[in-house]
């Protein structure tokens, strides 16, 4: 069910000197930020188990990169990174456990589409990952390069836009496949791997990830074709833009600090900045934080929490990680990507 739109009559307009410098007061929202407030925990839907993206170790602790941008979240409203359920949702239950407000916040590989957000009623707050989908064979299968895939056992999760893409790159090139879908990962892999299709089909990042969990990864290889855009990042619902522009600008803050070079190592070393940036980063100047209905700290809380944009991608993806992906597309703007946030000002 789809919550009633909440409008914010704009209460007060108070504009301060000859510049006509501006600052917008909405009045409280009855909304999600002050449900999780009162609740004192994030709920944050994250994938069931995906390495690098989330993942449970024996001893119930969660970790990856989309786990990380739920704790950075709460890191921003709480000053407390332990503040955050993670709730595992698979690919075809995901949506409906955000609309119906199971959670507030998905953080979980999702493409961003426009059926996603018209047809469905969420938004997304940006983009974090940018991936592209790909196919994975066994190297006995002696295919190198999936325009060579006519008439295979390809296995897909079903509820994804990888099922659809799927569809759309056979279909294109006029070849034929026999599609085995699957609603969750593991029954997705085990299928692979017990011969029932000689062909499975994920984001380029999940792949990689699922490699991992072959008995011998190396038996099988990564085709180069990327057929897809996928730009993965968090969801929120579309009635709720308070607290959508709470989780846009942790996205953004989490990208900026990389881009100023505020570590979570040295959260303290910038609060007490001279720069001008770095101090509105650190809510020490601007008044930021309060427009949002969080502390003026926010941005660094949140670097606090899980680290900036860099040190989140390489503690779980990097090449230096277990999966090893280079930064690629994935980098800051100045540096030959097409990672760009606006200013916090
Ligand atoms: N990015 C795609 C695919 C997302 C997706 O759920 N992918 C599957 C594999 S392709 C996955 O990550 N599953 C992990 C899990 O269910 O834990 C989408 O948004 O539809």
């Amino acid at each position: 069910m789809l919550h009633a739109v909440k409008l914010h009559a704009r209460s007060a307009l108070a504009c301060l000197g000859a510049a006509a410098l501006c600052a917008l007061a909405l009045p409280a929202a009855a909304g999600t930020l002050d449900t999780v407030k009162q609740r004192g925990t994030l709920q944050c839907g994250v994938s069931e188990g995906l390495y690098g993206f989330s993942e449970q170790n024996a001893q119930g602790q969660w970790s990856g990169f989309d786990v990380d941008f739920c704790r950075a979240v709460a890191g921003a409203i709480f000053d407390d990174p332990a503040k955050v359920t993670f709730v595992p949702l698979s690919a075809s239950n995901r949506f409906e456990a955000l609309r119906s407000g199971k959670v507030d916040l998905l953080s979980r590989n999702t493409t961003w589409t426009l059926e996603r957000e018209a047809g469905l009623g969420l938004a997304f707050a940006g983009i974090n990952f940018h991936d592209g989908q790909g196919f994975m064979v066994m190297r006995s299968l002696n295919k190198d390069s999936a325009l060579d895939l006519d008439g295979a056992k390809v296995c897909v999760e079903a509820g994804t836009t990888t099922q659809a893409n799927l569809a759309d790159f056979f279909r294109a090139n006029s070849m034929k496949y026999e599609e085995f879908a699957f609603p969750r990962s593991s029954e997705t892999l085990a299928a692979f791997q017990n011969g029932q299709c000689n062909v499975l089909t994920r984001d380029q990042s999940a792949l990689y990830a699922e490699r991992l969990r072959l008995p011998k990864p190396g038996d099988a290889i990564i085709l180069p074709d990327v057929i897809s855009k996928e730009p993965l990042g968090p969801v929120t619902r579309a009635d709720d833009f308070p607290w959508f522009n709470v989780v846009r600008w942790v996205n953004f803050a989490l990208i900026n600090g990389e881009e100023l070079g505020v570590t979570q190592a040295n959260t303290a070393e910038a609060a007490a900045s001279g720069k001008p940036d770095v101090r509105r980063f650190s809510g020490a100047e601007g008044g930021l934080g309060k427009m949002l209905g969080l502390d003026d700290a926010f941005a660094l809380r949140a670097v606090k929490a899980s680290g900036n944009y860099a040190e989140i991608y390489e503690r779980n993806l990097g090449v230096r990680s277990r999966l090893g992906i280079p930064r690629g597309l994935n980098q800051l703007w100045s540096m030959g990507g097409v990672l760009y946030a606006p200013p916090l000002r």
